[in-house]
């Protein structure tokens, strides 16, 4: 179809997320089905959504195994909807088969929350010639992830290992990394707190940085809001301070709050 997707083209790029699985923990699996997925997408574009990033298969701690064939059923008629559409997507997805299909489908980037590990991932992102979100998660078990606690510098080891993903990545030949420090994944409220204010460090990597907080344990913690679709205006703030920090990119539920905010940053903040 000859379409592509850059980060590059937009000082910062909202990426508005559709979660297609019954338990998500921010929507409450409220999209699963198609026409409605299909709905809130184009809704979060009509918002100011400049990608949207399909999952099939929630990361959440304690969220079940979604097998490849289910995710595959969830997340490619709702791809090639939206690519027919001209709606720029992402695939949300640590299976180098998802990628591939959802690519085949028109998805346009591929975001990895287990960062380009596995080589076959690598292979499928380097063939297709898209972009990656590269991003750091303790391990590339979700369990183990949400199992780990404890960094000596936690943003050292976030630069650490995301510096040598872009290294292996650049070397394979992909065409655009962006790297993420996977706000929540493995991460104490000290840590995701850390990483925001020392968010400039991974700005060194050279490259975009995306961040994903939205709605997420740790906003919850510091607002006291425990319902998570509750928790937009922390997630405004915690993306504003990021964005502040060197942030390119921000992965939002509610887009439009977070474009609105952005729209006064815009204009104070050159
Ligand atoms: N967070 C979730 C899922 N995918 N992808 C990236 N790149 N960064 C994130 O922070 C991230 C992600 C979990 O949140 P959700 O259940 O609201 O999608």
């Amino acid at each position: 179809m000859g379409r592509s997707f850059s980060f590059l083209d937009r000082a910062v790029t909202i990426v508005g997320i559709v979660n297609v699985t019954p338990d998500s923990f921010s929507d409450g699996g409220r999209f699963v089905e198609h026409d409605t997925a299909v709905a809130h997408a184009l809704r979060l574009v009509a918002d100011g959504a400049h990608l949207i990033d399909v999952g099939g298969e929630s990361t959440r701690p304690g969220a079940t195994a979604v097998s490849p064939d289910d995710e595959l059923r969830r997340v490619v008629p709702l791809i090639e909807d939206l690519a027919s559409r001209g709606v720029p997507v992402s695939i949300d997805t640590r299976r180098p088969s998802v990628a591939s299909a959802a690519i085949g489908a028109g998805a346009l980037v591929v975001n990895d929350v287990t960062g380009l590990r596995d080589p076959a991932m690598l292979e499928v992102v380097v063939g297709a010639g898209v972009p990656a979100i590269v991003m750091h998660a303790p391990s590339a078990d979700m369990t183990e992830t949400h199992r780990h606690s404890g960094y000596v510098d936690v943003v050292a080891e976030v630069v650490r290992f995301l510096g040598a993903q872009l290294d292996t990545a650049r070397e394979a030949g992909v065409s655009e990394v962006v790297v993420d420090p996977g706000i929540g994944f493995g991460k104490s409220l000290d840590d995701n707190i850390t990483i925001l204010r020392r968010l400039d460090e991974i700005s060194n990597l050279g490259c975009p940085i995306l961040v994903g907080a939205s709605r997420k344990r740790f906003l919850g913690t510091l607002s006291g809001v425990d319902d998570a679709a509750g928790r937009d205006a922390a997630s405004i703030a915690a993306h504003l301070i990021a964005v502040q920090h060197g942030a390119a990119a921000i992965r939002v539920h509610d887009v439009a709050g977070h474009a609105q905010a952005l729209s006064v940053l815009r204009a104070v903040d050159v």
